[in-house]
């Protein structure tokens, strides 16, 4: 990586090839911050993913970037993108990488801030393997500053969380240690789910009853950032029959939750933590619940109608 310090030396000479991955991913944010910045963000392309979404052109280049950055590092066997749902072989060696090029797609015209993010595996590809099987994880912020929060291996093997700040000496460790408590904070998503999800509309009224904080922007990314920089809180998407689950699996809730419980968070599915769920199919989607280990414990038996 090309930040300083003997911390990033000693991870970089452990793990050349993961140090490899993660470089280009640093190095795909920084032009994707760039494209953000020119404002070209409103216009939709005529075409649609196969999963039906619409895309906007700056999906399509973040995504474009990104392939192109992993298949130039020489580290990455197999990716696959939210975009791109397929299992592509780039030609390297060493790991398969997962992404979602640009979270928050409906609300990037607004200019919220909006993300990125990305679970990385090591061999070759992703088809049935879990969440808790990732070697890093990582996911970008591109708000009125860009940054990368990224849960790596730290010291005698344990998973560390640490936050990079883009600059213009180029990438900083902004924050060494990211660690999640408990706070009153939650961050409702779906919440469409609430008219005939009752466990779902109960849950909202103790927070309100309980004089909970609410921080909700319609970005799974920053929802999920408010809570790991403020240092505790809860971020839920529960289901119903009328409104299903829309978070992928593979490309935005395993990665996110990898982040989450190496900072001393918790996730679930309602029965368990969403590491344990296998990739069945690329386009696998959950329920989420996740955040602080209280707040997840106590919402997570209203994730389905
Ligand atoms: P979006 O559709 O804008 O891409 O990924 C899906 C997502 O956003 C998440 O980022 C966000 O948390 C969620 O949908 C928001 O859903 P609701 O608007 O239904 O709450």
């Amino acid at each position: 990586m090309s930040m300083p310090g003997a911390d990033h030396e000693r991870f970089r000479a452990e793990h050349p090839l993961l140090a490899r991955a993660i470089d280009a991913i640093l190095a795909s944010v920084r032009e994707t911050a760039e494209l953000l910045r020119q404002g070209d963000s409103s216009g939709q392309v005529g075409s649609v993913n196969s999963f039906g979404d619409k895309q906007l052109k700056i999906d399509v280049k973040a995504d474009e970037i990104i392939f192109s950055n992993l298949r130039s590092c020489g580290a990455v066997v197999t990716a696959s993108s939210e975009e791109r749902p397929d299992e592509l072989d780039l030609g390297g060696q060493g790991f398969s990488v997962a992404f979602d090029p640009l979270d928050g797609s409906s609300i990037v015209d607004a200019n919220f801030a909006v993300g990125a993010i990305f679970g990385i595996w090591r061999g070759a590809g992703l088809l049935h393997k879990t969440g808790a099987e990732q070697a890093a994880a990582a996911y970008a912020v591109y708000g009125p500053r860009t940054s990368v929060v990224l849960a790596r291996p730290g010291r005698d093997g344990k998973l560390k969380v640490e936050e990079l700040m883009l600059t213009e000496q180029g990438w900083l460790v902004c924050r060494e240690d990211v660690r999640l408590g408990e706070k009153k904070v939650f961050a409702p998503a779906n919440l469409r789910a609430a008219a005939d999800n009752k466990a779902y509309a109960d849950f909202v009224s103790a927070c309100i009853s309980e004089k909970y904080t609410l921080r909700y922007t319609g970005g799974f990314v920053p929802d999920v950032h408010h809570i790991l920089t403020k240092g505790g809180g809860l971020f839920l998407n529960p289901t119903s029959s009328g409104a299903p689950a829309k978070l992928r699996l593979l490309y935005e809730c395993a990665p996110i939750a990898f982040i989450v419980e190496a900072a001393g968070g918790a996730s679930s599915n309602g029965a368990e933590s969403v590491l344990k769920m296998k990739f069945d199919h690329l386009d696998r989607r959950t329920a989420i619940t996740l955040g602080s280990r209280e707040e997840v414990a106590r919402s997570k038996h209203c994730l389905r109608a």
